[in-house]
């Protein structure tokens, strides 16, 4: 771990501190993984210490020659159902865990899911919230302890919507939908970012979630709903622009007139019709 911690850089390790019950059993998996691993590793390592000591060469064993036995049936047998059973040991914790992401987080899964698309672009999110009617940019608030479920496409390059503390990564791709539950089970802010390489802004390509009470975060979509203002498509359209922006919100979406998981090249008609050399993402 201490290893890891230097290797990354990282001051903190936000994938093993876990905010969300989505990040908390990938987090038991890896763990598993690792722990499960080191066990091993060290019994491994013991094993080749005491062979190199107890079989080392010595002068009174000058002229031993060993016996030549083949086909000892128990130590064949050790050796085929330890590794198949290292193999059970680690890929049905794994497999059991995948397809339990498939489904909004058990404790909420009673829960009304809250849907949100995220839309990447060259290199920023656009996040839109069908049934409130809101559309945010390079930022999102949540409820706490309700399941998100992210309906993710790109608009143009294929990108990937990662918030450590919440959950793995899953990718966004042009021309089709996909699709991740999220959950925070506390109030915060966590760091949101493309996981996925995409050139040039790859890096500044980031987004903060607000994870609030369900009473803050319904004032909040009211308060948007009355005084942010309506999303135009000229506006929008400067979006498709490849560059970064900074924070926006509006109270009206651009699933009035593109689902990019639909139209896969919305992006690459605008930029052909806009001049991307005076033409900026507002
Ligand atoms: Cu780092």
């Amino acid at each position: 771990m201490t290893t890891i911690a230097f290797l990354t850089g990282c001051s903190e390790l936000a994938v093993l501190d876990p905010k969300g019950p989505v990040a908390l059993q990938q987090k038991d998996l890896i763990m598993w993984s690792i722990g499960f691993m080191l066990f091993i590793v060290t019994v491994v390592f013991v094993l080749f210490t005491l062979f190199i000591v107890r079989y080392r060469e010595r002068p009174e064993n000058e002229d031993y020659e060993p016996p030549q036995d083949e086909g000892n049936k128990l130590l064949e047998v050790i050796w085929t159902v330890v590794p198949v059973l290292i193999v059970i040991a680690l890929s049905v914790p794994t497999v059991k865990t995948i397809y339990a992401l498939e489904e909004p987080p058990k404790a909420t899964s009673h829960k009304d899911p809250l849907v949100i698309h995220a839309t990447s672009v060259d290199w920023k999110w656009i996040f839109t919230y069908p049934e409130q009617e809101i559309e945010t940019v390079n930022y999102l608030h949540i409820p706490e302890d309700r399941p998100i479920l992210f309906k993710l496409t790109s608009a143009d390059s294929m990108a990937a919507l990662w918030i450590p503390r919440l959950g793995g990564q899953e990718y966004n791709m042009a021309g089709m939908e996909t699709e991740i539950y999220l959950q925070a089970d506390e109030p915060g802010t966590y760091k949101g970012r493309n996981a996925n390489f995409t050139g040039e802004g790859f890096a500044e390509q980031k987004f903060t979630v607000t994870a609030q009470t369900k009473e803050e975060f319904e004032q909040w979509v009211e308060e948007t709903q009355a005084s942010a203002p309506k999303l135009t498509k000229e506006k929008y359209d400067r979006l498709m622009l490849k560059g970064h922006t900074g924070k926006h919100t509006f109270s009206s979406t651009h699933l009035e007139w593109v689902d990019h998981a639909k139209q896969p090249d919305y992006a690459i008609k605008v930029r052909e019709k806009l001049n991307p050399d005076h033409d900026e993402p507002f």
